[in-house]
């Protein structure tokens, strides 16, 4: 079996939900306590991928949020191996901020595998996104995945796909 250590880090405007995310997926918990993320918050999870039996401990790096990075926090983003983007599928404006926030990345950094999260799923009542707009962010981004941090729909699906494609990438480099 192989083992790596990867660090990833959550992006994305304020409250989508992107604090949540990682909590889901870490400690399989929802809460509607979070303070607002002050700076970054470090969490760490290891998933072992069946079939290419590989371990690896995730290092997750949640960056406070924000629709464009200060310097200090894209020197957070440094040395990551891949990216997850988060939206909140309640509003709209939020998918402005990933995709400026990627670009942000680019230009800075190599690119890295990444995902994308259309987070909030089980507040269909409040839904903005239509499938139009996610069929273009499936052009934009290298997977889409529409995900509850409240239910957990999607979230280990999500984290596991970027897992598995960051583990094809640094063992094939
Ligand atoms: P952030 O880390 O991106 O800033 P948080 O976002 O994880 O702190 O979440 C912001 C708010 O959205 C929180 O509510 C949180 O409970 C809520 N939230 C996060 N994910 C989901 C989800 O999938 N579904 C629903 N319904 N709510 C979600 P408050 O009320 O504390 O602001
Ligand atoms: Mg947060």
């Amino acid at each position: 079996m192989t083992s790596l250590t990867c660090k990833i880090c959550i992006v994305g405007d304020f409250a989508v939900g992107k604090t949540s995310t990682v909590e889901r997926f870490v400690n399989n918990h929802f809460s509607d306590k979070y303070l607002t993320t002050v700076g970054v918050k470090v969490d760490t999870k290891e998933v072992f991928l069946e079939g290419v039996n590989v371990s690896v401990k995730l290092v997750i790096w949640d960056v406070a949020g924000a629709d464009r990075f200060g310097a200090k926090e894209l020197a957070y983003l440094r040395g990551a191996a891949g990216h997850i983007f988060v939206i909140d599928g309640t509003r709209p404006t939020t998918v402005d901020s990933a995709i400026a926030l990627r670009d942000q990345i680019r230009g800075r950094y190599d690119v890295k595998p990444g995902v994308l999260l259309l987070n909030k799923s089980d507040l269909s009542d409040a839904w903005q996104i239509t499938d139009a707009q996610a069929e273009r962010l499936d052009g934009e981004f290298d997977k889409v995945y529409t995900t509850s941090a409240k239910t957990g729909g999607n979230v280990e699906a999500a984290l596991t796909y970027l897992a598995r494609e960051i583990v094809s990438a640094e063992l094939n480099a």
